[in-house]
């Protein structure tokens, strides 16, 4: 090799304070184009995550390569999100490279947190289920698995989020403004993606039956790669997300007159297709541009996987054996049909081998049992946009009625729920019997949400199926969630117990013993303080309020819903001042209220919840008779690198859902291990918290999912009568009925008073209040006496090893996926 590529070569690779600082200066005079006079804290960071990359680039080939030699099985994450956040200190830290950088950069005269804080936040996601997608890339990386995530390059993230007179206004989210470093353009790697257009029926070369999609509009599927660095730096796998680009045919086509611009502006149109993240969390609209951003991207995926595996093979009988595809809930649910009509229609497959491969092939994760999120496309949609696919469909639901009919004779009102189609009303594809019947497994993402799937919206499917479905409890990183988010905590365990929990995460438990060790209690809360100041800081910055340090950082940060009843919480924190009025005298507990979320622009409820949020915290924060004993903020513009902030710094974590309606939480778990003591109802995985930390170590309140079943079987319940008990309740919410909060607008909250009072409360938000408040107490009280209440938190970041992503993505690639890590060589042979 040429010696002076080899000294580059080796420069690229270098991972010493010098080396690093040599890159950079190259890379910000050569890539960047400035010089250090010159340059800005974006160019800085440009240049420090283009240097960073240089070092993972050959162990990624390397990755590659193993996988492409062994011919190793791999997992495809199908996900229409990717909430992934900053990469650079993730990647800084997976490599184990962060003193090396900060020490670079220092000798630059330059700061690591003003590098990292230029870094815009890739917010390609809503909330739990797009973070979810991000935290088992980053697990089966740091595990060696050989996984892919697929999915779409939006140019648009999350929409930014601001307060203008305490509503909530969107803002687009430009991430792409200034350039990716962290990705890969391949724009030789395309794939053709039809929609509408008809099908044609022909006879094959053996007078078979056959179809084919003919007169359709095309748009091409354009791959942009981003290496995903595992814990250790030993796999890179990658995350491969799709772009819109239009076909050839406009760069070569010759147009006349008016034809040329109405060909540009057809261009302009399918290249929307990737333009933005639709912003409901939880919902669907059923817009058709949705749905065509749903088989856009699992199309293209499809066909990569197919082009991949006919590298090594010739026949698809062993696609199941070489090829896991997870369904991230059913947006990719289409793909189903799609794999049949490429091996049908595209390679000539029989019905029958096709449907078996494509069930060996697919799993499904469900994520929510909300009807209003269960997608549901009408057929006359899909019947336009991917009329192919919509014969498929039928043959697939007649094909499963007829078998079933056989042996259940006469229930017709069971068949009709078994139906992939929807009958009543306006006929509709139901994605999740799809993607049930197409799937060799199906699961939920906690303990209690899977019963729930098996007694409610899948019952039939699962008296049919009874081995389909099952659980695989949802998991967070403990790298970015963590050693990144919480480096003060994260130093002290590892001066402890060692470092072997940052890849093992069930070894925390050996900090269980020290719960009864007063000096590091101390240094525990010394930790959980400069967190809380750290917080505090960023509260100030972002709101201009300022908050008492050593108040209970009392934390409710997620999507804005009516189901995670921000409303409970905002019922108290209006009871807790009117007691700390009544009772100026008293030692209050301090408390500060902290809340943070997005609400789906369209939600117009979650919206006035905002307005209602930021109208008590006015109220609050200025009356002077309570002292500064109470603090009320909401922080905007929530996202991953806000939560990186707020959850180490929080004491209580609210997780207060409506039992039976979160499907696990997420939030939840990234708080109890960062040492919050949890507040909350038996919902999602709140119930394996409450088993794994202790019923002890937890504030649990409120009706049971049971009882709340029960409780609306038998009509639901009468909330006058609740409010009328419950004098604090009571004053609550005259108070928001009447202005209280909104001397300028008395009547703004009357929608919200009225779905809690004759709109019947369908979240039993009034029936949960008196235990909620209940709990409250017993945390205030708790909290006076720091020692407690710190073996109690310990005990939570002790018990929490189970809730690694690590452990999740495992038990999937034991029990559905059947992969297994893969040891990349890495020979060092440099460039290839
Ligand atoms: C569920 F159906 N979730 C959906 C959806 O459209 N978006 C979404 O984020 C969430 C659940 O609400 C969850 O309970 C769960 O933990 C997460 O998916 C991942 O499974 C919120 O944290």
């Amino acid at each position: 090799m040429d010696a002076r590529f080899k000294s580059r070569d080796i420069e690229r690779r270098s991972l010493d304070v010098d080396g690093l600082k040599r890159s950079f200066l190259e890379w910000l005079v050569y890539s960047v184009g400035k010089d250090a006079r010159a340059a800005t804290r974006r160019d800085w960071f440009h240049t420090v995550a283009l240097a960073v990359r240089d070092r993972v680039v050959d162990r990624w080939m390397d990755t590659t390569r193993s996988y492409y030699h062994e011919d190793a099985k791999r997992v495809y994450y199908l996900s229409l999100e990717f909430l992934i956040g900053r990469l650079l200190t993730n990647s800084l830290s997976n490599l184990g490279i962060v003193d090396e950088c900060r020490q670079a950069l220092d000798r630059l005269g330059l700061s690591m947190e003003d590098v990292v804080d230029a870094e815009p936040d890739a917010a390609l996601g809503n909330g739990g289920l797009g973070r979810l997608a991000a935290c088992f890339l980053d697990s089966m990386a740091s595990q060696g698995l050989p996984g892919y995530g697929y999915g779409i390059r939006y140019e648009f993230g999350l929409f930014e989020q601001r307060f203008e007179n305490g509503w909530q206004v969107e803002y687009p989210e430009q991430w792409l403004q200034f350039g990716n470093p962290w990705e890969f353009a391949r724009p030789e790697v395309l794939y053709p993606v039809q929609f509408y257009g008809r099908v044609e029926e022909f006879r094959d070369s053996v007078g078979e039956r056959a179809y084919r999609w003919v007169d359709a509009d095309r748009v091409l599927a354009m791959a942009y790669d981003t290496p995903v660095v595992g814990f250790g730096g030993e796999t890179i796998n990658t995350l491969r997300l799709w772009s819109a680009r239009a076909t050839r045919d406009f760069n070569f086509g010759h147009f006349n007159d008016g034809a040329y611009m109405k060909a540009v502006e057809q261009k302009i149109l399918s290249e929307n297709l990737s333009r933005v993240l639709y912003p409901n969390d939880a919902t669907e609209t059923g817009k058709e541009l949705r749905l065509k951003q749903e088989y856009f991207f699992t199309s293209a995926s499809l066909q990569d996987i197919l082009r991949r595996y006919l590298q090594h093979h010739t026949t698809f009988e062993n696609l199941p054996n070489k090829a896991a595809i997870q369904l991230n809930d059913t947006h990719p649910a289409i793909g189903i049909a799609e794999l049949m009509r490429l091996l049908v229609d595209q390679h000539a497959l029989r019905w029958d081998d096709a449907w078996e491969i494509t069930r060996a092939t697919f799993a499904y994760t469900n994520h929510t049992l909300l009807p209003e999120a269960l997608e549901a496309w009408p057929v006359r949609m899909i019947e336009r946009v991917l009329p192919r696919h919509m014969q498929i469909i039928y043959e697939i639901n007649a094909k499963f009625l007829n078998r079933t009919k056989a042996k259940a004779a006469g229930d017709n009102a069971r068949l009709s729920r078994l139906s992939l189609i929807d009958e009543r009303g306006e006929r509709r594809v139901r994605m999740g019997n799809l993607a049930f019947l197409g799937s060799h497994k199906v699961n939920g993402v906690s303990a209690l949400h899977t019963d729930l799937m098996k007694q409610t919206v899948f019952a039939d499917f699962h008296e049919e199926f009874p081995d389909r479905i099952n659980n695989k409890t949802n998991g967070i990183t403990p790298r970015r969630w963590l050693k990144q988010a919480n480096p003060a905590l994260s130093e002290l365990i590892t001066t402890r117990i060692g470092e072997g929990w940052i890849s093992d995460l069930s070894q925390i438990a050996a900090l269980r013993e020290k719960a009864d060790d007063v000096v590091f209690r101390e240094e525990f809360r010394r930790a959980k303080r400069k967190n809380k100041k750290r917080l505090a800081a960023y509260i100030a910055r972002q709101t201009g309020e300022e908050v008492l340090v050593d108040s209970i950082f009392d934390v409710q940060v997620k999507r804005m819903h009516e189901y995670k009843r921000q409303l409970l919480n905002v019922l108290h924190t209006i009871a807790l001042y009117n007691e700390m009025r009544d009772n100026p005298t008293v030692s209050w507990v301090p408390v500060t209220k902290v809340f943070a979320g997005k609400a789906a622009p369209s939600y117009h409820m979650a919206k006035l919840i905002i307005k209602l949020i930021n109208d008590v915290a006015k109220v609050v924060n200025h009356d002077p008779s309570v002292h500064d004993n109470l603090k009320v903020v909401l922080l905007p513009n929530y996202n991953v690198t806000a939560a990186e902030i707020i959850i180490p710094a929080a004491d209580l974590s609210e997780q207060i859902s409506t039992a039976g309606m979160e499907a696990s939480g997420t939030g939840n778990m990234k708080l109890a291990l960062n040492g919050a003591l949890t507040i909350g109802t038996l919902d999602g995985a709140n119930v394996e918290i409450r088993e794994h930390v202790g019923a002890d170590n937890i504030f649990i309140f409120g009706m049971t999912a049971d009882e709340v079943n029960d409780l609306r079987a038998s009509g639901g319940f009468n909330p006058r009568e609740v409010i009328a008990s419950n004098p604090s309740l009571k004053r609550a919410l005259d108070m928001i009925s009447t202005g209280a909060f909104s001397p300028d607008d008395r009547n703004r909250y009357h929608p919200i008073v009225q779905a809690l009072t004759d709109g019947g409360d369908h979240f039993l938000v009034t029936a949960d209040f008196a235990d909620y408040c209940r709990a409250q107490d017993a945390a205030m009280q708790l909290y006076r006496d720091p020692e407690e209440w710190t073996r109690k938190a310990i005990l939570n970041t002790a018990n929490m090893g189970w809730f690694s992503s690590d452990r999740t993505v495992n038990e999937y690639a034991g029990e559905i996926w059947d992969v297994h890590p893969v040891k990349p060589s890495h020979d060092g042979e440099g460039f290839r």
